[in-house]
């Protein structure tokens, strides 16, 4: 049995669950306890605060964990970062008062800065040789400036309306966070084993994600053009059409590439193009 550790309730709970789910694995926790075992795959979940888990994790408690890069790296534990699973993005920045005149990280000393983030705040800090008085709070950063507190904050963000209905501007990006999936770097070969049965399943979902199954009719002369374009998994499937010198291309493409090839498929005469999403992709 593996035992993953996820978080109880927050940003990342919801598309842990989903990323569980997608990878054919059922849970029971309709009523949110504190752990479950699944169904059908030799998984234990237990669901704890996202700031515990690198810990449990250092400690054996839980083998592996699903948690923000900006957790991980704060908490500093001797584990393994195995997986970036492509959700709860953000980004932890420094934010000062909009009306503060700002033109680098030069203008931070001497200043006060407010943050649940000290470690990573403190490393940064000392790479750029600015020295600046750290405060540690443990929420509600944001308000910190406008109570008089600090002069400036360093906390997470995405949307950046939180800084912006705070009177705040971003100035400085310490690091570019998603969720990961780590693991306690001494696991026994039987739990390797079943962790590299899950890997196979996220990388098949998250692949399959990034990829489209892609149709479309062309004549015959453009094929060389189209092959080149969308290689497919090993090569792309052709079938003749029954109007003479046409044909019907199966293949896959790559969501980032996806609007570029299109407007090169149109180029090679491609008609009826039609893209469809893929459940899991094994390569
Ligand atoms: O209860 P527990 O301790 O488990 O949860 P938590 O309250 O500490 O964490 P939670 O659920 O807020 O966040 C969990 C993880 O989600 C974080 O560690 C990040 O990896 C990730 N994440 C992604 C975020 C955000 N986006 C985010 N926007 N975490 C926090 N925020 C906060 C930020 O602190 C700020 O208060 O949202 C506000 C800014 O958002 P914008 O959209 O206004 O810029
Ligand atoms: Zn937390």
């Amino acid at each position: 049995m593996l035992k993953i550790a996820i978080q109880k309730s927050g940003r990342l709970y919801e598309d842990s669950v989903k990323l569980l789910k997608e990878c054919g694995i059922e849970l029971n926790n309709g009523n949110k306890q504190l752990k479950t075992v699944a169904f059908n795959f030799p998984l234990e979940v237990y669901f704890l605060r996202d700031d515990d888990i690198p810990q449990y994790v250092y400690d054996g408690v839980a083998d592996i964990g699903i948690v923000g890069e900006n957790v991980l790296l704060e908490k500093n534990k001797d584990i393994e970062l195995l997986y970036r699973l492509g959700f709860g993005r953000c980004r932890l920045s420094i934010a000062v008062p909009k009306a503060m005149k700002y033109d680098s990280v030069n203008d931070l000393k001497g200043l006060k800065i407010a943050t649940t983030y000290s470690g990573m705040l403190q490393q940064y800090l000392a790479e750029k040789k600015v020295d600046a008085e750290i405060h540690e709070i443990s929420g509600s950063v944001e308000i910190a400036p406008g109570i008089g507190l600090a002069d400036a904050i360093c906390d997470l963000v995405s949307s950046g309306s939180t800084l912006f209905t705070n009177g705040l501007k971003e100035v400085e990006t310490i690091l570019q966070s998603e969720a990961v999936l780590v693991t306690n770097k001494k696991l026994p070969e039987e739990k390797k084993t079943i962790l590299q049965k899950l890997l196979l399943r996220i990388n098949a979902v998250k692949t399959a994600k990034n990829n489209k199954y892609i149709l479309l009719n062309a004549p015959n002369h453009q094929l060389g053009n189209i092959f080149k374009l969308l290689p497919g998994m090993k090569s792309p499937t052709v079938v003749n059409l029954a109007e003479e010198g046409w044909s019907s291309v199966q293949s896959v493409v790559n969501e980032n590439d996806f609007w570029d090839v299109i407007e090169k498929l149109k180029q090679f005469e491609a008609e009826g193009i039609i893209v469809i999403p893929i459940e899991k992709m094994i390569v």
